[in-house]
């Protein structure tokens, strides 16, 4: 079982896991000491052991050693937290850009730079995945972010016109936005290694939350360009193309799931009794 957050598959998510790591030595540190006070007190000053209390009510050495030692610890923390903010948020020269929009309940994604690609992506229900194709249920979709690795990618998120909030969230990438109607929010990140990578809404968007998950395959420049000057004509095709040719599972790099167990196995019997209902791209509603 993986106690650990899910490898990083760039470098934004690289310094949110060094800081997660710096946190975790310092609050353990933290922990354990306040438990041996504790201790401390429980066995020396219990009225058998220590039947006077000592009157002292100040030490202005102790008083000033208390005060500045959690200054110091604030600083510590502080100092890289800041910078981790700046560096993830901060986008240095992207080189393309993606849109992705939120509906209810299913993901919109655009290539602006690519000429005029557009597609929407629907989880595949879950009587229809397919693990020989390396499907997983609730995390599969039918249309695939292709996305290069190595490449600076600007990631502009919003939700449609009367739809209501979702979040764009890659635990791989560091990435977690809110994808707000009438309001355009932006990210970016830099996939280091090729693969398939899952993520899911992660605001609590309404009855199909659940169902709306994401799937990156991240791909060579060169598969990505290739692919790109298909979907331009048509999308679908493309889909077929680059699962068909150059599925990135099929090299055995997958990002671990969500969920701590993939259950590709699992009887397709044992399902949610509401079956998710996919709305048509009109953007209709129940
Ligand atoms: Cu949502």
């Amino acid at each position: 079982m993986a106690i650990d957050l899910q490898p990083a598959a760039t470098d934004s998510a690289q310094r949110i896991h060094d800081f997660h790591n710096l946190l975790l030595y310092i609050i353990t540190g933290i922990v354990v000491f306040v438990l041996m006070l504790l201790v401390v007190v429980i066995f020396r000053f219990n009225s058998k052991a220590n039947p006077v209390p000592s009157k002292t009510t100040h030490n202005v050495m102790l008083e000033i050693v208390w005060t500045i030692i959690p200054v110091v610890i604030l600083i510590i923390i502080a100092v890289p937290s800041f910078q981790l903010l700046y560096k993830n948020e901060r986008i240095e020269n992207p080189e393309m850009t993606l849109k992705v929009t939120g509906f209810q309940w299913y993901w919109g994604y655009e290539y602006p730079d690519q000429g005029d690609i557009a597609f929407t992506s629907y989880m595949i229900p879950s009587d229809k995945v397919d693990a020989a194709k390396g499907q997983k249920r609730l995390l599969s979709t039918d249309n695939k972010v292709v996305l290069p690795v190595g490449v600076t990618i600007q990631v502009l998120v919003t939700a449609a016109v009367n739809d209501v909030i979702h979040a764009w969230a890659m635990p791989a990438f560091g990435i977690k936005t809110d994808a707000v109607p009438g309001r355009l929010n932006h990210t970016w990140f830099r996939i280091n290694k090729p693969g398939v990578y899952y993520g899911q809404c992660s605001e609590l968007c309404g009855k199909d939350h659940s169902y709306m998950p994401i799937e990156v395959w991240a791909v060579e420049k060169p598969v990505f360009e290739e692919w790109a000057a298909l979907a331009k004509v048509d999308a679908d095709k493309a889909q077929e193309w680059i699962q068909a040719n150059h599925n990135p599972a099929h090299k055995g790099v997958v990002s671990e799931p969500i969920m701590s167990s993939p259950v590709p196995e699992q009887p397709v019997s044992d399902q949610p009794a509401e079956q998710p209902t996919l709305e048509q791209p009109d953007g209709s509603s129940e």
